[in-house]
C-alpha cells in the first residue's frame, strides 16, 4: 500500500511544528534569568528559536531526502528532465517567507516597545530634527544632559542611579548619591537601577546575559539602561562591542544582593566625610 504524499507532508509538517515547540520550550539554551526584564526578551527568543528550528529541520530534511530519493540510478547516463516553472510552488516559497519575515518584524518591534525601548528618553515628547538641533545649541553645561539612546526607567518608584564609565578596557561604576566608586556593580534585588553610561575613548557595550539587557556606550553621547534585578547572585558584565586588542578581557561583575546585604555594602564603602 502506498501512503499518499499529502498525508506524508501533513505528518512531516506536524512533526516539524512539534520539534519547533520542543526546541523553544525545553532546549534550555539561555542562561538563568535574573532580572524582571528577562521574560519579555525570552518570549521573543522562544518564538525565533521555534521558527528557526522548523526552517532548519524542514530544509535540511528536504535536501537529504532529495539526495537519497532522486539520486542517479545505476547505469543512468541521460540528462535529467527539463523542468521549467511551477507557479503554485513559487507562490508557496515566496508568500510563506514574506509572511514569516513580516510577522517577525512586527513582533520584534512590539517586544522592543515592551522592553521600554520606544519610550521617550528626555521627557519632552518626540522632537523634530530642527527642534533637536535648537535644543542642542541652547543647552548650556547647566542643562540636564541629553540622553541619546537606551531604556529609561519607568514609573516613579525610587530608582538607584549609577554612573558608568567605559574605557579601554574596564567599566567603572560611580554611585553619585553615596559618592562610591567601584570596579564592580552592586545592586539590590527588587529596585530599579538606572545606569547613565559614558565612554572615554571608543564605543563599548554593556551586556549582562542573565539580565537580557545590552546597550552601546558611545563617546560624547550619554546612553541609559534600566533594569530591576530579581535574583541574588554574581553575574558577568561583558563588553559586547569590539573595542580594541583587549576587548575580550573587558569584563566585570554585577553582584545582586538582598536589600539588607546591599545596604551593608553601601555602608561599608561610603567614604568618611571630613567635617
Ligand atoms: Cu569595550
Amino acid at each position: 500500500m502506498r501512503i499518499p504524499a499529502s498525508i506524508i507532508t501533513l505528518v512531516a509538517g506536524m512533526a516539524l511544528v512539534l520539534a519547533g515547540f520542543w526546541a523553544a520550550n525545553y532546549s534550555n539554551l539561555l542562561p538563568e534569568s535574573a532580572s524582571i526584564n528577562a521574560p519579555v526578551y525570552d518570549e521573543l527568543f522562544k518564538v525565533l528559536l521555534a521558527i528557526g528550528t522548523v526552517l532548519l529541520l524542514g530544509m535540511t530534511g528536504l535536501v537529504v531526502f532529495s539526495l537519497v530519493r532522486f539520486r542517479r540510478k545505476e547505469g543512468d547516463t541521460l540528462d535529467g528532465p527539463a523542468i521549467e516553472g511551477n507557479l503554485s510552488l513559487e507562490l508557496f516559497w515566496t508568500v510563506i517567507p514574506a509572511v514569516v519575515v513580516l510577522f517577525i518584524g512586527i513582533y520584534s518591534y512590539d517586544i522592543y516597545d515592551r522592553m521600554g525601548g520606544m519610550a521617550d528618553l528626555n521627557g519632552h515628547g518626540a522632537m523634530h530634527a530642527s527642534e533637536q538641533l535648537a535644543s542642542v545649541r541652547t543647552s548650556g553645561p547647566q542643562d540636564q544632559e541629553r540622553i541619546w539612546g537606551g531604556i529609561a526607567p519607568t514609573g516613579d518608584s525610587n530608582v538607584l542611579p549609577v554612573e558608568v564609565t567605559a574605557l579601554q578596557f574596564a567599566f567603572i561604576f560611580h554611585y553619585p548619591m553615596q559618592n562610591i566608586t567601584s570596579g564592580e556593580l552592586h545592586v539590590p534585588t527588587g529596585q530599579m537601577v538606572e545606569l547613565r553610561m559614558k565612554a572615554n575613548d571608543v564605543i563599548h557595550a554593556f551586556w549582562v546575559p542573565q539580565f537580557r539587557i545590552k546597550q552601546d556606550i558611545i563617546p560624547g553621547q550619554t546612553t541609559v539602561l534600566s533594569f530591576t534585578a530579581k535574583k541574588s547572585g554574581d553575574y558577568p558584565i561583558v563588553c559586547a562591542e569590539l573595542c580594541g586588542p583587549y576587548h575580550g578581557g573587558m569584563r566585570s561583575h554585577v553582584v545582586v544582593q538582598e536589600p539588607d546585604g546591599f545596604d551593608a555594602w553601601i555602608e561599608k564603602n561610603t567614604p568618611a566625610t571630613l567635617s
